[in-house]
């Protein structure tokens, strides 16, 4: 990352670094995610499919998102150690970092459903709310028409906002829409392979994919290994946490 995009990041509160992934990488982490995905789809049980369903095409029964993939899947676990990804999570955070939860989003074509304005922060309630970075990794090119990310610039810089959920769906934690509709949010295409970072209190959301063509993305979420969900809104499993550098690894390289 070159010192214009930290200083985009510290001041907006997200940046996009294009071309971290080759075509190919991407591809591959597609099929993977297919076929992962029709193995969760035909084990969900009644209970969870309001939260994992996408609302958008109940009908056909599409996946909306799957959890720690990072922790279940190698060419995920690969993904969120790539040396190339890893030096500019730790340019944002530190050195010393772990992935405590990831997610795929599918967002499929004509269909796929609105995320509601929130902050990650509110979600992880970490002990540091600086030591939390999220790496929005574009599987397929996400663009306004398919749905991509939207930010708030700058409210990185502000407090954490309170949340609500809709009574039918306890986990969509949201900011009240008479709050969200008064900031202004900023569109963030990212192309196929690359990265959007955003930090955790930056509010985002994306909208409905009204596109013929799919938006799929993987979600790893970073911490500093000094920062832990202390009081997070959902559960989370600290099983699934994975160390992916030391800090003192980095300064024995001279790095
Ligand atoms: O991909 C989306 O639509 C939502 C992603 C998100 O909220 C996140 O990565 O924190």
């Amino acid at each position: 990352m070159t010192p214009e995009q930290r200083a985009r990041y510290v001041a907006d509160g997200h940046v996009t670094v294009p071309g971290l992934f080759s075509t190919a990488e991407m591809d591959a982490a597609i099929a993977d995610i297919m076929a992962w995905g029709s193995e969760f789809l035909a084990d969900l049980d009644e209970a969870d499919r309001a939260w994992y369903l996408d609302q958008g095409i109940v009908s056909a029964q599409a996946l909306r998102k799957m959890d720690n993939p990072h922790f279940y899947r190698p060419v995920f676990r690969e993904i969120a150690a790539e040396p190339r990804l890893i030096a500019e999570v730790e340019s944002l955070i530190g050195p010393g970092v772990s992935v405590y939860f990831s997610q795929i989003f599918f967002k499929p074509p004509k269909g796929g459903g609105p995320k509601p304005v929130h902050q990650d922060n509110y979600y992880f309630g970490p002990n540091d709310r600086d030591g939390v970075v999220t790496a929005w990794i574009a599987l397929d090119a996400a663009t306004v028409e398919n749905g991509c990310l939207f930010f708030g610039d700058g409210t990185n810089r502000g407090p954490i906002l309170d949340h609500v959920a809709p009574p039918d769906k306890p986990y969509d934690l949201q900011i009240p829409d008479a709050v969200a509709s008064a900031i202004p949010m900023t569109p963030a295409p990212v192309p196929k392979g690359g990265v959007s970072f955003h930090h955790g209190n930056t509010l985002h959301r994306s909208s409905d994919n009204r596109s013929p063509n799919w938006r799929r993305a993987c979600a790893l979420h970073y911490v500093s290994n000094a920062t832990r969900f202390a009081t997070p809104a959902l559960s989370y499993d600290d099983a699934v946490v994975t160390r992916i550098t030391e800090a003192e690894q980095r300064q024995a390289h001279g790095g």
